[in-house]
């Protein structure tokens, strides 16, 4: 009996998918090291965990075309991108990568929608939402070092941001959540 509940077009699409999220791991360990040399110890435990997060974005791929009956398969990894050149170049790279796997993404559930596979449409709503939010953190990101100075930032002004990305939560504001009471 054939139990398998995916077409293999997802099955492989989604497979690639759980790689695009092992990558941005990869991706944010390594900026995580790169500001943990630059003396950024808040800023590199702000990075690394992210880079957990996307690890658990690539297992929730993975569980989910198992339990459709498909198999997914870790591939090998691209190089991980060059160091980020400073801080402005560093929060401007986290965005972007946000913002290309977001249109990832986007192009899933429009397979899945193409296929009437509403199981995986359903499923991929969990990632349009969380992109939301990892592009919304991205762009708090960007706005904290641009009130500190940017490049220009002074060392105290990168000290305090430092300390306050060490402490900021990993999950950013969903603008759908905002009520009037809290904007
Ligand atoms: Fe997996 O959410 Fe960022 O990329």
């Amino acid at each position: 009996m054939d139990t398998k509940r995916i077409s293999s077009t997802l099955e492989q699409a989604l497979s690639t998918q759980m790689n695009v999220e092992l990558f941005q791991s990869h991706t944010y360990l390594s900026y995580g090291i790169w500001a943990d040399d630059k003396g950024y110890g808040g800023i590199a435990n702000f990075l690394m965990r992210h880079s957990q997060e996307e690890r658990e974005h690539a297992l929730k791929f993975m569980k989910y075309v198992l339990n459709r009956g498909g198999k997914p398969t870790v591939t090998g990894q691209s190089a991980t991108p060059k160091d980020p050149q400073n801080m402005t170049d560093c929060f401007n790279l986290v965005f972007k990568h946000e913002v290309e796997n977001t249109e990832k993404i986007y192009k899933l559930v429009d397979m899945a929608f193409e296929e009437k596979d509403w199981a995986t449409w359903n499923f991929l709503q969990w990632f349009v939402k969380e992109q939301i939010e990892e592009e919304t953190l991205a762009m708090d990101l960007i706005d904290k070092l641009k009130i500190a100075g940017g490049d220009q930032a002074s060392d105290e002004s990168l000290f305090t941001l430092d300390k306050t990305l060490g402490e900021t939560p990993d999950e950013g504001e969903l603008a759908r959540n905002a009520t009037s009471e809290n904007p």
